[in-house]
């Protein structure tokens, strides 16, 4: 596989190689990697962006003055090795004062906490400039039904957001956010479970015009739910700000594999319509390829950077086969006989008016039902030429 050049746009988050390996059952198998260090890493390996919650770089609870030194230091070596902060986030999950959450814990004086916690990121990630702040609302929700008033908590949720937007716009900022939506874990349900109902959630926003979605595919996973058709139609929507790469196999804990280290099959249907975009045009995902994924705890640094390297390696490998799919011209002649260039097509007539449709008699009192019934599609046939390309078979 070929060595990644800043064009393939790969990013990924402090957290995600810099993680110590501790889960909810066993000590870390690693120390926490210095960003630093990471970010020299992430440079030699190809990578052109690293992203990271505040946290990440200086620990909570560090001095203003402590709060600086760490920070020109940080700043060294982004120009050092020419890596970028394209996105910045806020953590908002880790200390026990969030633990019932932070735009919607129960107790007020931790809500004005986190959104100042948060509006002081905001400072941070334009300072850097990076174009996405993005909100992981990972303790915005309960484990009892009883717990929450959940209306206030939908309002409470909504202003938050809408503050924070608000001084984005103030202060003139470039940035845009960009919510991650996940079902549970760490809270037993979280709100904004899945990316249709964030969108659900920004259509109500005061300044949902610079609010939009940072989908996560085993997030969507977890839920059962097809990631690509949750980036479908955040696209549709023009709200695919930013994306969190990672693999997942099935509906059970969060597992953060490699890119296609879970549903490969998927990952390819993922690439496709990032790289080749819908059939019919359309809005295309130009944000940067991030990922969020985590080195398993079995593994020394060594594994940590083959980690680093496969997530590369795979998206480009996909990226190679989703690209000879789109252009073999035997998939084109399937996908036409598939029907899927039709579905562009509007359905009224250009100019047709409601009363000129119901009276067309060929569309259904003349309509040939359980004629037209009789044809297949040949989706079976299009999915095995799709696979047969993923395999490198063709
Ligand atoms: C948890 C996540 C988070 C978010 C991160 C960025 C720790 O499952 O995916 O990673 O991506 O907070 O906002
Ligand atoms: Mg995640
Ligand atoms: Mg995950
Ligand atoms: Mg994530």
């Amino acid at each position: 596989v070929r060595k990644p050049t800043p064009a393939d746009k790969f990013s990924f988050g402090l957290w995600t190689v810099g993680w110590n390996a501790q889960d909810p059952f066993g000590a870390a198998t690693r120390p926490w990697l210095d960003p630093v260090e990471s970010v020299h890493k992430l440079a030699e390996l190809g990578a052109s962006h690293v992203t990271f919650h505040d946290d990440d770089v200086v620990p909570f609870g560090s001095s203003d003055a402590e709060r600086e030194k760490i920070l020109d230091r940080f700043k060294g070596a982004l120009a050092e090795t020419g890596i970028t902060v394209e996105m910045v986030t806020t953590n908002t999950f880790t200390h026990p004062v969030f633990k019932d959450g932070a735009f919607t814990s129960n107790d007020r004086r931790v809500r004005r906490y986190a959104l100042r916690k948060i509006l002081r990121n905001v400072d941070l990630a334009a300072s850097l400039d990076a174009d996405t702040f993005v909100m992981w609302g990972g303790r915005e929700g309960a484990e009892y039904d009883s717990a929450k008033d959940l209306y206030a908590a939908h309002q409470a949720y909504a202003d938050g957001i809408d503050t924070v937007a608000a001084y984005i716009k103030e202060k003139g900022y470039k940035l845009r956010i960009a919510l991650e939506p996940k079902p549970n874990e760490p809270r037993g349900d979280i709100l904004l479970p899945t990316i249709g109902h964030a969108l659900g959630l920004i259509a109500k926003l005061e300044h949902g015009d610079i609010v939009g979605l940072n989908p996560e595919t085993g997030h969507e996973q977890m839920a059962g739910l097809n990631y690509t058709t949750g980036l479908a139609q955040a696209l549709w929507a023009d709200k695919l700000f930013h994306i969190d790469l990672n693999g997942q196999r099935g509906i059970k804990y969060d597992q953060d594999l490699v890119f296609g280290h879970g549903d490969l099959f998927s990952a390819f249907a993922t690439v496709d319509l990032l790289e080749n975009g819908f059939p019919s045009g359309g809005p295309k995902y130009t944000g940067p390829v991030h990922f969020d994924y985590k080195p398993s705890r079995t593994e020394d640094f060594d594994g940590v950077w083959e980690s680093a390297r496969a997530n590369m390696a795979t998206y480009l490998l996909l990226k190679e086969r989703a690209i000879a799919f789109r252009e073999d011209p035997e998939v084109k002649e399937a996908l036409e006989a598939a029907g899927v260039f039709e579905l562009a097509k509007p359905t009224l007539n250009e100019g047709e008016t409601l009363a000129d449709f119901l009276a067309d008699r060929s569309a259904f009192e003349d309509f040939d039902v359980d004629g037209v019934a009789k044809h297949g599609y040949g989706f079976v046939r299009l999915n095995q030429l799709a696979l047969e390309h993923a395999l490198g078979a063709r």
